[in-house]
C-alpha cells in the first residue's frame, strides 16, 4: 500500500530520506510547521528502523544530585536554589556515597551526577566526591556534570576547560550527560538563562571534552519562547559539531515545565509537540546514534509512543528525581527494571539493556556483566 502523505510539500523529504540524503534547515522548518504529524513519523522510525531495527535501549541508572544551590537563578529552572535559601541542600561527601548506594538495589550500572553551580564546592571536593564513588562502586559508570557545571568549575579554579576536564576524568568521570545546552540563540538565552555560558560556549566545552576522549549527550529546552527557527539553529549546530568530533551518543529533547518557576506563565507542552520534536531530531540529527525519550520529562505513556516516533532510548530506572519533579512534574520518580521492559514490549519493541556506552549488559539474579 503506498503512503498517503497529506502535506504533498513532505514528498521531497520522504524521496531524500528514502535515498540516504541530509535534510536542510528548510527541510527542518517544513517538519515543525506542517500538521502532517504522522508523515514527520513515517519518515522518523524508517530512519530509526534502518538505524536500530526494533530495537529500544534502556539502562538501569542513579540520578544523584549533589547540591541544588546555584548562583545562576535562570528562569527556566525550579531546582537550582539561592545558597541561602532554607530549602537549598547540599549533601556531604558521605552522603553522596551513601545515597549512591540506595540505588544499587537494581545492580546500577551508571550514575547520572549533575548539580547547581555551588559558589564554594570546589573542583577538589568534586574530584574526591568522584574518587569515593569509584571506590565503592568500581563497576558503576559515571556519567557526571553539564558543560555549564565544568566551564564553571574551571572558571573558579582558574583553569582552562580542558585541564578542569582532564582532572575530572583523572578522577573518574567516565562521560558526559547532554544538560544546560537550553536553546542556542542569544535572543532567548538572555531571558530565560542569562548567567549561564553562552551557547558558543556549551559548544566549545563539548568539543573539548570529546577531543579528551569523553563521550556525552546533549539536550535542547523546547516549549518555551523560542521560535521554530531557533530550534533548527540548534539541531544544525549539534549536527554540525558532531561532524567534526563524534562524540555525542545520545541526543534528548527536553520540555520546559513551567510550575514553580519564573516563566509560570507559559502553558506546558502537549503530546503532539513532544511527539514532533522527537522525529524532528531524529530526521535532522543524522549523525547522532541514539535519539532519547526521557521517560520522566515526557511520562512513560507518551515516551513509549515516541518509540514508534524515531526515539531508540527510552533512558532508565532513574530512583530519584529532582530537576523536574521540582518543576511540577507528577510521575514516579524512579521505574522498575520491568516496568521498563513492559513499556518497550507493549510499544512492539524488544528491550535492549545497555550500559552508558550502549554496551549490552547481561543480568543474572545477583550481577551483572557488561559485554565488550
Ligand atoms: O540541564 C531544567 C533542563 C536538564 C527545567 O544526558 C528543565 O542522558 C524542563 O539534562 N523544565 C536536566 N527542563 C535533565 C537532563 C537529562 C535528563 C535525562 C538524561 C540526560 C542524559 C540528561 O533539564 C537541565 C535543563 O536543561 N531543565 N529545568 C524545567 N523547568
Amino acid at each position: 500500500m503506498a503512503l498517503l502523505i497529506e502535506d504533498s510539500r513532505l514528498k521531497p523529504l520522504v524521496d531524500k530520506l528514502e535515498a540516504g540524503e541530509r535534510l536542510s534547515g528548510a527541510d527542518g522548518l517544513l517538519l515543525y510547521r506542517t500538521h502532517d504529524l504522522l508523515t514527520v513519523g513515517y519518515m522518523a522510525n524508517l530512519v530509526r528502523e534502518r538505524m536500530h531495527g526494533k530495537r529500544a535501549y534502556f539502562n538501569v541508572n542513579r540520578h544523584i544530585n549533589p547540591t541544588d544551590v546555584c548562583v545562576a537563578s535562570c528562569k527556566l529552572c525550579a531546582f537550582g536554589k539561592r545558597v541561602r535559601d532554607p530549602k537549598a541542600y547540599t549533601w556531604s561527601l558521605e552522603e553522596v556515597w551513601r545515597r549512591a548506594g540506595e540505588g544499587l538495589t537494581e545492580a546500577a550500572t551508571e550514575f547520572h551526577i549533575v548539580g547547581g553551580l555551588h559558589p564554594e564546592l570546589t573542583l577538589d571536593w568534586y574530584c574526591e566526591m568522584l574518587r569515593g564513588l569509584k571506590e565503592r562502586y568500581p563497576q558503576v559508570h559515571l556519567k557526571a556534570f553539564t558543560m555549564v557545571e565544568v566551564a564553571y568549575l574551571a572558571k573558579r579554579a582558574k583553569l582552562s576547560v580542558r585541564e578542569t576536564l582532564e582532572r575530572l576524568k583523572e578522577a573518574g568521570v567516565d562521560s558526559m550527560p547532554g544538560g544546560g545546552a537550553e536553546i542556542f540563540s542569544e535572543r532567548v538565552r538572555r531571558i530565560i538563562c542569562d548567567h549561564k555560558i553562552d551557547g558558543d560556549e556549551w559548544i566549545e566545552t563539548a568539543r573539548a571534552a570529546h577531543q579528551l576522549g569523553l563521550r556525552s549527550n546533549c539536550t535542547m529546552l523546547y516549549g518555551h519562547i523560542e521560535t521554530a527557527e531557533d530550534r533548527v539553529d540548534h539541531l544544525l549546530k549539534l549536527r554540525a559539531l558532531q561532524d567534526g568530533t563524534g562524540g555525542f551518543q545520545t541526543f534528548i529533547p527536553l520540555a520546559f515545565h513551567p510550575a514553580n518557576t519564573a516563566m509560570e506563565h507559559i502553558g506546558t507542552t502537549t503530546g503532539m509537540e513532544d511527539i514532533r520534536n522527537i522525529a524532528v531530531a531524529r530526521l535532522l540529527l543524522d549523525n547522532i546514534e541514539h535519539i532519547k525519550a526521557y521517560w520522566v520529562m515526557m511520562t512513560p505513556p507518551v515516551a513509549q509512543i515516541a518509540l514508534r516516533f524515531g526515539a531508540d532510548d527510552i533512558d532508565g530506572t532513574v530512583v530519584e528525581e529532582k530537576i523536574y519533579h521540582d518543576a511540577g512534574s507528577t510521575v514516579t520518580q524512579g521505574m522498575r527494571r520491568g516496568e521498563l521492559l513492559r513499556l518497550i514490549r507493549e510499544a512492539g519493541r524488544e528491550p535492549f539493556e545497555r550500559d552508558t556506552l550502549y554496551r549490552p549488559v547481561e543480568r543474572t539474579e545477583t550481577a551483572f556483566t557488561v559485554l565488550v
